[in-house]
């Protein structure tokens, strides 16, 4: 049976002179993904945010008004409101109110599957609420009415408080535990040499997808069966980061990792509790950004993403572009630019991740060419490391050694050099 969905009433701002426009498409989106329904969206220009009330106070009464009319339960805000515009945009409407930040904390919360993703969310929360507290004092005092009141509602306050620092503190030292587990983990992967390819991209923008697309091409279907990552048509699907290791075309292994998507005005509370995972992308080797083509804030959206990168990594990651959904594009204007750090794929029809592997081989190992060889008998673990670790083909026995055809990077062909 399905559930109810939460009826909502979206508000968002046009600044004037601002040529971001103010995207309640998107903000609809989040809303669904926290299975919630927008029954209506209202957009005021203004010059600035109020401080006070957001948006005009006279607006906020219209918007009472309406959220009354269309029987919506929720209106949310695509900002981030302070304690005090909070408190105040519902001292007039009638109705649950919250912002931008509280909808994504949310969706987080329903995705968050690990221990971790859990603890970082939570975190988040609670480094949220904390500064709004003291905005709810009027409430609670208010709630109780009368002399009296006053005193244990800054009581409440203030063990609600002290409740809360408490657990923060509990909560980062798990996190930093499981961090440490993360540590180790990494630095096993740093040890094995195999370099870490990192998916990073706007939400939905197909990375998990891709990571299947790319897991297909080298293993069968029963492993792929509990190797395949969740995919949704819905904003933040994946939430916990997921490593794959994958061959390439020239024999060499590469791990790949998905993890969440960027959304612009992330919180940063949860830049802050994701701090962790979002770092793991300091010890790639290669950042591959994921854009939907068809993305009608493209420019926007691939901005934001950059930015978040070379906030963590301080552009020390070599960033190739590759531009997705390319089975959909529809209209003209999409320009295909073909540059050397430019490249145009499908992950759901498959088109090009040849290619994209490819590429990422020759940019992580170099070049390699394929060599016809004779391995002598005093030296066959050359050919044993070349045959399970390379693509070989038409391997001949003959009394004196192995014949040989092998594909060999140039950065390994000394050792084999007297053999070819
Ligand atoms: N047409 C088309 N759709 C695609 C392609 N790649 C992904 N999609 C669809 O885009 C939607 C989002 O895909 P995901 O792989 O979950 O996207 P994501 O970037 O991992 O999203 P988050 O985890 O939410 O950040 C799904 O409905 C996919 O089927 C593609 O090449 N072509
Ligand atoms: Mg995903």
């Amino acid at each position: 049976m399905e559930k109810e969905r939460e009826k909502c009433l979206i508000v968002g701002i046009q600044l004037s002179g601002s040529d971001e426009e103010n995207d309640m498409e998107e903000l609809t989106q989040l809303v669904e993904a926290a299975e919630g329904e927008v029954l209506g969206c209202v957009i005021q220009n203004r010059h600035s945010i109020d401080n006070r009330f957001y948006l005009g106070q006279g607006k906020l009464e219209e918007i009472s008004n309406y959220a009354k009319e269309l029987d919506a339960e929720t209106v949310i805000f695509n900002d981030e409101l302070s304690g005090s515009q909070l408190k105040n945009i519902e001292d007039i409407i009638d109705a649950r109110v919250i912002d931008r930040t509280t909808l994504i904390l949310d969706i987080f919360a329903r995705r968050a599957l690990t221990n971790e993703g859990k603890l970082q969310v939570e975190l988040a929360q609670l480094k949220y609420k904390l500064p709004r507290l003291s905005g709810m004092r009027k409430d609670l005092s208010r709630q109780g009415g009368g002399i009296g009141t006053k005193g244990p509602g800054e009581k409440k306050i203030e063990t609600d408080r002290r409740h809360i620092v408490s657990r923060i503190q509990d909560i980062e030292a798990q996190i930093e535990k499981i961090e440490q587990v993360r540590d180790t983990k990494r630095k096993k992967r740093m040890k094995d040499e195999i370099p870490v390819v990192s998916i990073v991209g706007y939400t939905n923008a197909g990375k998990s997808t891709l990571l299947n697309a790319l897991i297909e091409t080298c293993y069968t279907d029963e492993e792929l069966e509990n190797k395949k990552v969740f995919v949704r048509d819905m904003l933040f699907a994946t939430l916990d980061t997921e490593h794959r290791r994958v061959r390439l075309p020239g024999g060499r292994y590469v791990i790949f990792s998905d993890t969440v998507g960027f959304i612009k005005k992330l919180p940063t509370q949860i830049v802050k509790a994701f701090k962790g995972t979002l770092e793991e992308l300091k010890y790639a080797n290669l950042i591959l950004h994921l854009i939907d083509i068809n993305d009608e804030n493209l420019e926007l959206h691939k901005q934001t993403t950059l930015d978040l990168i070379s906030q963590i990594t301080d552009n020390e990651i070599p960033v190739v572009t590759v531009y997705n959904k390319i089975d959909k594009i529809d209209n003209s204007n999409v320009s295909f630019m073909p540059n050397e750090n430019t490249l145009y794929i499908s992950a759901t029809q498959k088109n090009n991740v040849n290619s994209l592997l490819e590429y990422i081989d020759n940019k992580i190992n170099g070049e390699k060419n394929k060599y016809s060889l004779k391995i002598p008998n005093s030296d066959l673990k050359l050919f044993y490391y070349l045959y399970e670790n390379r693509f070989t083909d038409n391997v001949e026995y003959e009394a004196d050694g192995v014949k040989l055809e092998a594909i060999i990077y140039e950065d390994e062909r000394y050792k084999y050099e007297a053999y070819i």
